[in-house]
């Protein structure tokens, strides 16, 4: 039986990946950080009690600034297969913690790459990295591909660059078998709240049934590539299935801007939207209502408006994936397009939002956690 280690098994692409690897028949072990609150919602599903014989999942406290704890955890798992998704992944809030940030995300990655390679793991292990399209930054090429010169926009990317390279320099120093995914921006119900896709389909859907009365957006020109994780982590493993490394750039070859977003979520929920003003001044005021996903609005309501905050120091503002290489080589093509994935967005937040509106309407006290 092969066993997989994944830093980051708590997030987003970390559930769906321990969820194929399960299916696949590997054992699946993970890194979670301690938190003062339980953290594991995203895998409970998944999750198998320790107590009972043949279990296939098992997690590790840890954290990817703490080399000797990496170090245990590998030597204890002797890992196939390790996926470095663990990361502070957060654009916005790189620029506020930009030194933790690459001690996480660039450091953190030269850790592990040293954990395997001092416990003399390297002809074993194979590593996976995930990097990023927002290494590309500043665009230099139009869409980009695995050759397009990288323009790095804020600390984030800049640490990503870093354990971009690391990566590269462990498969050349010491013939590791490791590579990089270059993944745009990827997405579903199970996405952090402060992403914008889920900021989005989350705002509309409480607003839709009365629990918030308005979205506060940044930057609604900004134009992405989304795709949907589950068709993501698909790739992550086959890049390790592979006879010889190599970086694959990883997309849907499709861009939209965040206010496209908030127009295909809003027609989701009934809703269509008119905006209106430029800039700061810009708002979207509701034109017609269909349906019963939204029994809190009525025509007219303003419920899109910006706010500066949300604008980053350095934007990244635009990006569109050439993901030719991978179906080329892997055979690999997206399978869920933006609408269909954001559809499944809506629905899991719509489905959220009556459960909270129905506990408030019967008294129950109801505070709705949203970007503080
Ligand atoms: P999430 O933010 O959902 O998950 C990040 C994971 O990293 C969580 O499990 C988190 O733990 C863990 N983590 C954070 N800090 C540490 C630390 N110090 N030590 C150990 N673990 C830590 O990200 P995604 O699942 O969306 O992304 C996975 C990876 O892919 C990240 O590296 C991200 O940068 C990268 N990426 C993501 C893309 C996307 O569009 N989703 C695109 C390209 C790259 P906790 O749950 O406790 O917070
Ligand atoms: P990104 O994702 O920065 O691309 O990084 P995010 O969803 O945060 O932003 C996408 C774009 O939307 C604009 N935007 C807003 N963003 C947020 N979060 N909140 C807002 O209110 C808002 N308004 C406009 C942003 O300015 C940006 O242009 C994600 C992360 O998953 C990274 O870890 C990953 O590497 C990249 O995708 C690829």
């Amino acid at each position: 039986m092969k066993k997989a280690l994944i830093t980051g098994i708590t997030g987003q692409d970390g559930s769906y990946l321990a969820e194929l690897l399960l299916e696949k028949g590997y054992e699946v072990h993970g890194i979670k950080r301690r938190a003062s609150l339980f953290n594991t919602h995203r895998i409970d599903h998944i999750f198998q009690d320790p107590h009972v014989e043949n279990v296939r999942i098992k997690l590790h406290y840890g954290d990817l600034t703490d080399s000797s704890n990496l170090t245990r955890i590998v030597q204890e798992v002797q890992p196939d297969e390790v996926y470095n998704l663990g990361a502070q992944s957060h654009v916005a809030v790189s620029f506020e913690s930009p030194e933790y940030t690459a001690d996480v995300d660039a450091m953190g990655t030269l850790r592990l790459l040293e954990a395997i390679r001092f416990l003399g793991l390297e002809k074993k292990t194979r590593f996976y990295q995930a990097s990023t399209s927002e290494l590309y930054g500043l665009v230099q090429e139009i869409p980009q591909r695995e050759s397009t010169p990288f323009y790095p926009r804020s600390p984030y990317a800049v640490a990503k660059m870093y354990a971009y390279w690391i990566t590269i320099n462990y498969r050349e120093a010491y013939g590791m078998y490791a590579c990089n995914g270059i993944l745009f921006n990827h997405e579903s119900p199970r996405r952090g709240e402060t992403f914008v896709t889920r900021k989005i389909t989350r705002g509309l859907s409480n607003i839709a049934q009365g629990l918030e009365s308005c979205l506060y957006m940044g930057n609604m020109d900004a134009l992405r590539d989304w795709g949907h994780a589950r068709d993501y982590v698909k790739m992550q493993w086959l890049m390790l299935q592979q006879e010889q490394p190599e970086d694959f750039v990883i997309a849907t070859g499709v861009q939209y801007s965040v206010r496209d977003f908030i127009r295909m979520t809003a027609a989701n929920l009934g809703i269509t939207l008119e905006f209106r003003g430029k800039g700061v001044e810009e708002k979207a005021i509701v034109a017609s209502i269909t349906g019963d996903k939204a029994p809190a609005l009525k025509v007219g309501d303003t419920i899109v408006l910006v706010d500066p905050r949300y604008f980053r120091p350095s934007e990244v503002e635009t990006l569109l994936g050439d993901p030719t290489k991978a179906k080329e080589k892997l055979g690999w093509t997206p399978e869920t397009t933006v609408q269909e994935m954001c559809a499944e967005m809506v629905a899991y937040d719509i489905e959220q939002a009556r459960q909270h509106a129905l506990l408030k309407q019967h008294g129950y006290p109801v505070a709705v956690s949203i970007e503080r």
